[in-house]
């Protein structure tokens, strides 16, 4: 039986920079991600960031490291470039509409970032931007019409510019008071009508926010940034707390599931190091202490001990996460040789891929589940899952992407498996990304995930017209089900 207990929050996910867009409207601020390309094949600058003396770096990827920056140098806009984050898909000005096709669904939850710098343009300035604050406002008073629960997302793999080039994001610790004054702002004006946030995403896989968070692309200075970014989250969650009764609080991990790649003894052991490349931040936030295995993470990436103060050891302690949240979309593989976290080099024979290479696998979201819950025993969310695809569109915008349906009827029911089987204690799933918006780590927009088709194209010309897919109607049925139509034959 694939039926969810009552309550299971069912909906989707999405972040600001690649769904917003507004990006001078309202008095928001500068992110890094608004000086990124597209990432349409043509471009020679493909999904990169220019520099004021023509030096080209790459935002993250999943799992490569970003290019170190030139101290202080800030990107530059371009004349005959499209960025993409400055309209996105312009739920700015389609929010309402956009939920209401997310209702129809029959979704409960709504997990969106608010921009930071929509916030606090700067960072660092004393006073909110109130016509930033307004737009969440009326988005989070639009959830309550059609009674979904917003799950909030206060650092989506962003900061504001500002922040970055002046104190060199996370690495510097005045980053910390920075974030709080940010929550703190959040909690006071939204506190009263939200109950989940999360601190950070994939906060494992951000390492101080791409080309302008650190200037070190690894080392001591990212693990330093990685844990101003625990202490910022537990202060949270300490604060948020304090100040809204019964709130939740998670971060969210980038959790693929890994394996050896032989049942070598060396390629086994391999996974235990590499998996802790994962623990290591899991641990920490949710366990509220450094493990002792963190000495050895830190000796792999050349250095012995961090700058963690006695009362930086408290607040963790007492800012532990209520759940942990995670992303899972593919697994990856790992042997002795590899280099040190650079997982997935090895391809894995017994699976399919994406288009874009992803490897499909279902039973590794159960096993992932289980391994974090026997683990941490502490619920679990999934707050994202889904497949990017080519969508081929017909003359009205309709896809028939039963793709799509067969990628999420093997990983819900692996879902509904670890709960009903297993025992997995899981708040809720919500779906990256139930409209299709621009991708992350290839920046384009040809690679869709949505239940809802939007009409535009790599280079952000199209009508923006939102029209449902096959999997919309599927979905919605699984929904109004609770999970138990994922028995029925696809
Ligand atoms: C995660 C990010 C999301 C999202 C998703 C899909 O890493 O949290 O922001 O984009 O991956 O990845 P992509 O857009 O690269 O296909």
């Amino acid at each position: 039986m694939k039926q969810l207990p009552e309550g299971f929050l069912w909906g989707g996910a999405t972040a600001d920079f690649q769904y917003e867009g507004g990006f001078n409207e309202g008095g928001r601020g500068l992110l890094s991600h608004d000086f990124e390309t597209d990432g349409s094949m043509e471009n020679p600058r493909h999904h990169t960031f220019q520099m004021p003396d023509g030096t080209i770096l790459k935002p993250r990827s999943s799992f490569s490291y970003a290019d170190p920056v030139p101290n202080e140098a800030k990107p530059v806009f371009l004349d005959d470039e499209y960025y993409p984050s400055h309209q996105a898909v312009d739920f700015y000005h389609h929010y309402k509409e956009d939920i209401a096709l997310m209702a129809e669904m029959g979704f409960n939850v709504f997990r969106f970032s608010i921009c930071w710098s929509r916030i606090y343009p700067l960072g660092d300035e004393e006073t909110p931007n109130e016509e930033g604050l307004k737009f969440y406002d009326e988005v989070i008073s639009e959830l309550e019409k059609h009674h979904m629960e917003p799950l909030i997302t206060i650092c989506h793999d962003e900061m504001p510019m500002h922040l970055a080039l002046k104190y060199g994001g996370w690495s510097n610790r005045f980053v910390i008071d920075c974030y709080v004054k940010y929550c703190k702002t959040l909690f006071e004006r939204y506190g009263k009508r939200c109950k989940y946030w999360l601190t950070f995403n994939e906060i494992n896989a951000v390492r101080g926010f791409g080309p302008c968070g650190t200037k070190e692309s690894d080392g001591k200075v990212r693990y330093q940034a990685d844990h101003h970014m625990f202490v910022a989250s537990a202060k949270a969650v300490i604060l948020g707390h304090q100040m809204m009764p019964g709130s939740m609080f998670g971060t969210m991990y980038a959790m693929s599931e890994l394996y050896p790649a032989t049942c070598k003894p060396e390629d086994m052991f391999k996974r235990l190091q590499a998996r802790r490349e994962n623990w290591y931040f899991i641990d920490t936030m949710a366990r509220g202490y450094y493990h002792p295995y963190a000495k050895s993470v830190w000796k792999h990436h050349g250095f012995d001990s961090l700058e963690i103060t006695e009362e930086d050891k408290e607040i963790l302690k007492e800012g532990q996460l209520d759940f942990v949240s995670f992303s899972y979309y593919r697994s990856n593989t790992v042997k002795k040789d590899d280099p040190w976290f650079n997982v997935g080099g090895s391809s894995n024979p017994y699976l399919e891929n994406t288009p874009w290479g992803w490897p499909v696998d279902p039973l590794g979201l159960r096993h992932c589940m289980n391994e974090i819950y026997d683990r941490i025993q502490k619920p679990i969310f999934i707050v994202e899952n889904g497949m990017g695809a080519i969508d081929q569109a017909d003359e009205n915008g309709y896809v028939e992407d039963d793709y799509r349906i067969d990628y999420l009827q093997k990983h819900l029911s692996a879902m509904a498996d670890a709960i009903n089987e297993d025992g997995v204690g899981c708040l809720g799933y919500t779906m990256w990304a139930p409209i299709d918006l621009v991708s992350l780590s290839t920046g384009e927009m040809k690679k869709r995930y949505g239940f809802i088709y939007v009409d535009m194209d790599d280079k952000g010309n199209g009508t923006l017209k939102r029209t449902k897919k096959k999997s919309f109607n599927w979905m919605k049925h699984i929904i109004e089900t609770n999970g138990k139509a994922l028995d029925e034959k696809l």
